[in-house]
């Protein structure tokens, strides 16, 4: 399997995030990157292969367009204020608010994040787009033809709506490749989304859609982030009804329960028709993740890498979560081995 993978993520290196009430470094750090890529490397996955350079049309395609002009132009704007340190929001339009976008750049955060987990810094810019870069590039790869594609993003991206940031993901990185695959001819694509968190960028992104099936496991939102959406009664609307589908876990699920509603995402899509598959690739469901709450071990994602395989769809992975440094590199990298040998085995197309 080939890895699309960018140096421009070192560009990205905030200070602090707010965690039950508190300022600490950022979890969402440089070394998660480098930790996986120095798996790929040592499991001899495939090739490693800088990404080419799409524009930003492929992201307009998906994104709101004043909100990409004001993350590629916030920092210089708030320097310009003589402020140097990150970028974060300060209040959000509430209900029974106008939803009117202000002047002031204080405001305008508010106004395109959701949360205030995903701060800009002077460099911010610069590993985003690259970071949507590289899923566009493993993207045409799958589209030119191999069977799969590992695209290494970061910062990630499946938090981030049609116009807004938060949650550490600023452009949907795989919402960004879904699109390129249909505009490229694709008639269906699903997206299995496994990080532990709901992926409720890409669900705002197809909610009204019936050519992308959106399915997602992840924590309760009664009991964990991003609290507001994940509810199993989220199934779509208009043309999408039935074409999102929710599988909310309870905090301490394990590998048994995970793996049911797996199976059952499973079936969804392969009833579904699609083209192509998109894994949004979190593994923030490992044991020893130090924000989330699922117990899933290391071994698992190779069984996870061996179901995903079985569907038998050209798929591209792209990196989302996972905050247990030590082990984000052996835990994606599992997935993506062992749907590697599972393709192998089954004598299909590489
Ligand atoms: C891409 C990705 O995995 N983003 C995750 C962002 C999570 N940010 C908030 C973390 C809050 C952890 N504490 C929640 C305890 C819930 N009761
Ligand atoms: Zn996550």
């Amino acid at each position: 399997m080939q890895t699309f993978y960018s140096e421009d993520h070192r560009l990205h290196h905030a200070n602090a995030e707010l965690n039950e009430g508190q300022l600490m470094p950022c979890f969402e750090m440089p070394s998660r990157a480098d930790m996986v890529l120095a798996q790929v490397k040592r499991t001899e996955l495939g090739p490693i292969s800088a990404p080419l350079d799409y524009g930003i049309e492929p992201i307009k395609r998906i994104h709101d367009a004043d909100f990409v002009d004001f993350i590629q132009t916030a920092w210089p704007r708030w320097s310009a204020l003589g402020r140097e340190h990150d970028m974060l929001p300060l209040a959000w339009p509430m209900r029974r608010m106008p939803m009117r976008c202000p002047d002031d750049i204080d405001g305008q955060l508010g106004y395109y994040s959701f949360d205030a987990g995903a701060p800009l810094t002077a460099n911010s810019w610069q590993a985003i787009y690259s970071s949507a870069q590289v899923a566009l590039s493993a993207q045409a790869h799958i589209v030119a033809g191999a069977h799969s594609a590992f695209a290494l993003c970061r910062p990630p991206g499946h938090h981030a709506g049609i116009d807004y940031m938060g949650g550490y993901c600023y452009l949907n990185n795989a919402a960004i490749a879904a699109q390129a695959m249909l505009d490229q001819g694709a008639r269906r694509v699903a997206i299995l989304d496994v990080d532990f968190h709901h992926g409720n960028g890409t669900q705002d992104m197809f909610y009204q859609r019936a050519d992308v099936l959106f399915t997602s496991i992840h924590g309760d939102p009664r009991n964990e982030y991003p609290c507001f959406s994940g509810y199993a009664d989220e199934r779509g609307e208009g043309v999408g009804l039935g074409y999102n589908l929710n599988y909310p876990l309870p905090a301490g699920s394990n590998w048994d329960a995970w793996s049911r509603a797996l199976n059952d995402a499973l079936r969804q899509i392969a009833g579904f028709g699609a083209d192509y598959l998109v894994v949004s690739l979190g593994v923030d469901t490992y044991l020893a993740d130090p924000i989330s709450s699922f117990k899933l071990d290391s071994p698992d994602y190779l069984t996870m890498g061996e179901m995903i395989a079985k569907l038998g769809l050209p798929t591209l992975f792209v990196m989302e979560g996972g905050y247990a440094v030590e082990e984000i590199g052996i835990n994606a990298v599992n997935v993506l081995t062992a749907f590697d040998a599972t393709v192998t085995a089954q004598g299909e197309v590489q």
